[in-house]
């Protein structure tokens, strides 16, 4: 028997300690098998997942349509680079080009990727229709932003442990409080490079941060006045997570009257990744229309899978999957449902100071300070407990199950949270 089978938890971590870099902190929980809303570790204990590999697995693990597009293209034609056509490609584009309602996209494979593409057509449709001088484009982002974790990327966020250390960094960012349309306007009133404003509709790993109910419109009716492209990150927010097809109210074509009656405040750039392909590929997308995607011409950008027939094929099916289980309408009525019935408990409870969220992308804030280790506890016991989650932030927990979850299954999960929780109140 090979030395790798048979092997229990503590040696599965302990090969990844020796032989791999020690960029991640996991829970102590070794994973072989997904399926729907749950996961398996190599002991056999079933866990309900509620991080979905954030939010990259809103179809649920292994979903077998999306698998069948996967095996069935993985046997036929994987890769062909961009230097030919491949049969794939143009069908992909043009139905996410529609479901989405740009003119065109650019596919790349990490969300990183194509948060560093966005930046770049950005900068040069700013210098070549905008007339910004060159080199002097300032693209507007949050604080507590995340993004990715590229060179480019971190030279704009403000934490500490994710860019200490990793200078020279990319000039050409300002920083805003996210959520306050006033700083916003104030950098348009008093700068004339302003070439775009990079943003997550709601953000995740701050701690899923629902910004005013307008927030959106106005920054969208900021950007139209003063002339400056509104670049939504969607890479965790989109594709169904928060009860909408995009968090900005996307051009939903599922008639699902969104709860912000389809106030759509389209972006001028739009950012897909995770979910764009079930979690089964790397699959990341940059849309827009063609005055500002026509910047990139031939030899300008791309990469070596962006847009590989495989990556084609599993994404039209991953996106396919949302509308054929109306993953959006479920979504948006088990979130409502999870907040609720968190609401009621926290009421009475020392330790959860509140619950936020939108969608199945939700949060509670631990009653406790951001460097205890209360929340990574409470989420050691919920495995324990059969649910996986894990801290954002210090105090924040994020919840996230797949979109595929029925109502039976949440309502078991919030007894399971709930349980665990009532362990901690003091
Ligand atoms: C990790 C966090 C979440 C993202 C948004 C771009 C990207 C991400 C809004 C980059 C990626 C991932 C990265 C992953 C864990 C996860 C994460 F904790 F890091 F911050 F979701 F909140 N825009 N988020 O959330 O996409 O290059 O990773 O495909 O780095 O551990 P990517």
């Amino acid at each position: 028997m090979s030395v790798l089978e048979k092997i229990n938890s503590k040696e599965f971590i302990a090969l990844e300690d020796r032989f791999g870099a020690h960029n991640y902190h996991p829970l102590p929980v070794v994973l072989s098998r997904g399926e729907g809303v749950y996961v398996w570790d190599v002991d056999g204990k079933k866990y309900y997942d509620f991080l979905s590999a954030y939010s990259a697995v809103n179809q649920g693990h292994c979903h077998p349509k999306i698998v069948n597009a996967l095996v069935q293209q993985a046997q036929t034609l994987t890769l062909t680079s961009r230097a030919f056509y491949n049969d794939k490609l143009g069908k992909y584009e043009k139905y996410i080009t529609e479901l989405f309602g740009f003119d065109k996209i650019l596919p790349m494979n990490t969300g990183a990727e194509a948060v560093e593409t966005a930046i770049k057509i950005c900068r040069k449709w700013a210098y070549e229709k905008k007339g910004i001088d060159e080199h002097e484009a300032i693209i507007v982002v949050c604080d507590n932003n995340f993004h990715g974790r590229t060179t480019t990327i971190i030279s704009f966020s403000n934490d500490e442990n994710a860019r200490k250390n990793f200078g020279p960094y990319t000039v050409g960012f300002i920083k805003i409080p996210y959520d306050d349309i006033e700083a916003f306007q104030f950098v348009l009133e008093n700068n004339k490079n302003i070439a775009g404003f990079l943003v997550e509709p709601i953000q995740g790993e701050a701690g899923v941060y629902v910004p005013a109910e307008n927030y959106l419109e106005q920054v969208k009716e900021l950007c139209d006045q003063y002339n400056v492209l509104f670049i939504a990150d969607e890479v965790q927010t989109g594709i169904a997570r928060t009860g909408s097809l995009l968090a900005v109210c996307g051009n939903c074509t599922c008639e699902n009257n969104c709860e912000r009656q389809n106030t759509y405040a389209k972006p001028d750039i739009l950012i897909l990744g995770k979910a764009v392909s079930g979690g089964v590929y790397p699959v990341s997308a940059v849309l827009a229309d063609d005055n500002i995607m026509h910047v990139i011409k031939p030899g300008q950008h791309g990469s070596t899978f962006g847009g590989n027939p495989l990556a084609a094929a599993v994404a039209k099916a991953a996106l396919e999957v949302v509308g054929q289980e109306n993953l959006i309408q479920n979504a948006r009525a088990l979130g409502k449902l999870f907040r609720a019935k968190l609401s009621e408990y926290i009421e009475n409870s020392s330790i959860v100071s509140l619950v936020r969220g939108k969608g199945l992308l939700n949060a509670i804030v631990i009653n406790d300070t951001e460097d205890s280790s209360t929340a990574w506890d409470i989420c050691m016991k919920l495995a324990e407990n059969g649910l996986l989650a894990k801290p954002t932030h210090g105090n924040i927990i994020r919840f996230a199950p797949p979109l595929v979850m029925n109502e039976e299954q949440l309502l078991d999960c919030v007894s399971i949270i709930i349980k665990t929780l009532k362990e901690f109140e003091k």
